[in-house]
Order: structure tokens, then C-alpha cells, then sequence
């Protein structure tokens, strides 16, 4: 049975191979293209949702991020990176590994439906969701400042479902970091993981079907003026932008 991970590209699914490689399991990558802006229709086959990610094992086929990265941890993982109930990281592990994907994600998304410095014709949720990104972030920021990972001293699955949030999603929804050095520091922390030590397998072949790529680094890049092309929102025009090279740009 092997595990099989249908990744879109440049998007939330990019956490599922990364997971797998941190914990050096064997999978299958298969890419699909966004068409030209959403999941094109053979990724929205695969789950009634059509979203991504999608993971499918034997008979199994599984959706949406948390549950696909619990399933892996638990089922092939044995368990590794994600924290029990017996672990003294326990109740942090569980409250920033549902932040992340429950409550930031969705409100950086909300807050960027209408640009900063506008109002959405003075709707009071388009302030209302720009306070809650602004305080998530100097949450966020706050709990970095004495934890090198969310959940305290070790590397977890919370971190995994975070990432996204500060780094891809930043090609649509462009946010500057600056303000949080914690956050930076972090990331930077982030880039240097080795995700697995290397093993000795191909990368796919040219329909976007193959093994793991084993060993894929995560490499932190700096993006210098002007941003870099957005696949849905045209050009971003943030200054400074970090992202994640490695899994990023090779996926
Ligand atoms: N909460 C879901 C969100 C999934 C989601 O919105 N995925 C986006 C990718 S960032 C997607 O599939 N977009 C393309 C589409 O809907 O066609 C999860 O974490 O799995």
C-alpha cells in the first residue's frame, strides 16, 4: 500500500510532502498544475471537496491539512511529531497545531479579500478581520520570542501546518514581516531543516508522478524589490519577502 500524495501546486498542500519528508517515510508525489488559477478537474475529482491537499492510501482517500497530517503521523509516522497525551508539549502542541490552520489561515485570507488602506465600503468586518491577522500575528510573534518551535522546544506537526501561512501564502495575500523579527528568526530556523537526510531516489518523472524526493531541502529565500509573479493576483508588489525555496520552487 503507498501512500500517495496529490499536491497542488503553490499551495497548502505543499505541507503533506514536507511532512512526509521530515519524517522520511515512503510516498508518492503527484503533482497537478493549477488550471489555470484553481485545482484543475482531475485534482477535483479525487475528493468531493476539490481542494487540496488530497492523500490516498489503498482504499483510503483523505482531505483538508490537519487530518491528512495526522493520518500520516499516526498511521506511517509511528507516532513522531505529533505529541500525546503523556508529552509535557501536549496541550501547547494541540492549541497551536489547530491555531494554525483553524484561526490563522482563514483569517489572513479574510483580511485580504479587501487590500490594506481600504475600508470595503465600510464594512466593520474588514476591520474587524484586519485586527485579528494583525493580532494573530503579534501572537504568533509573542511565542516565538522564547520558543524556537510553536509547540516549545521541539519541531512538530504544528509547525508544519503553520509555514504556509507566512511564506506561500504570501503569493497571494502579500504581507510584510519586518514588524516580527521573532517570526523571521523563525523561519530563517525553518529554512535550515534538513527535512530528512538524503536518500537515493529519483525525482518524478515528467507527468509529475514519482517517489518521494528524498532529502529535499527547505531552503529559505529572500526575494528581493518588486516580488515575483503571482499566480492568481498578478504581480505582488511587497518589498521584502521571504519564502520557502527548496519545496516551494521545486513543487
Ligand atoms: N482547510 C483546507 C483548505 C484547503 C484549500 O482551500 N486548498 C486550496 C489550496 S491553498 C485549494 O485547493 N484551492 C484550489 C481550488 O479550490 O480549486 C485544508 O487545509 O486542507
Amino acid at each position: 500500500m503507498v501512500l500517495t500524495v496529490h499536491h497542488l501546486q503553490v499551495s497548502q498542500s505543499e505541507r503533506i510532502p514536507w511532512l512526509c519528508e521530515e519524517l522520511g517515510i515512503p510516498y508518492e508525489l503527484k503533482i497537478y498544475q493549477r488550471a489555470p488559477a484553481l485545482a484543475p478537474p482531475e485534482f477535483k475529482a479525487l475528493h468531493w471537496t476539490g481542494s487540496a491537499p488530497v492523500i490516498t492510501d489503498g482504499d483510503l482517500t483523505l482531505a483538508e491539512s490537519g487530518a491528512c497530517v495526522q493520518y500520516i503521523c499516526e498511521k506511517h509516522g509511528g507516532g513522531r511529531l505529533f505529541p500525546t497525551a503523556s508529552h509535557p508539549l501536549y496541550a501547547d502542541f494541540l492549541y497551536w497545531f489547530h491555531w494554525a490552520n483553524g484561526t490563522f489561515t482563514p483569517t489572513i485570507g479574510r483580511a485580504g479579500m479587501v487590500p490594506d488602506g481600504q475600508d470595503g465600503g465600510g464594512n466593520p468586518m474588514v476591520a474587524y478581520s484586519k485586527k485579528k491577522r494583525d493580532d494573530g500575528f503579534k501572537g504568533l510573534d509573542a511565542r516565538l520570542r522564547d520558543n524556537d518551535w510553536l509547540a516549545g522546544n521541539e519541531f512538530t506537526a504544528a509547525d508544519v501546518m503553520l509555514v504556509f501561512s507566512l511564506t506561500t501564502l504570501r503569493y497571494f495575500v502579500p504581507m510584510e514581516l519586518a514588524p516580527y523579527p521573532n517570526i523571521l528568526a523563525y523561519l530563517k530556523r525553518v529554512g535550515e531543516r534538513e527535512g530528512v537526510p538524503a536518500r537515493d531516489e529519483e525525482v518524478g518523472s515528467g507527468d509529475g508522478v514519482g517517489p518521494g524526493r528524498g532529502g529535499a531541502r527547505v531552503v529559505l529565500q529572500e526575494v528581493g524589490e518588486g516580488g515575483q509573479e503571482c499566480p492568481v493576483a498578478g504581480p505582488c508588489s511587497q518589498t521584502r519577502r521571504l519564502m520557502l525555496g527548496g519545496i516551494l520552487h521545486m513543487l
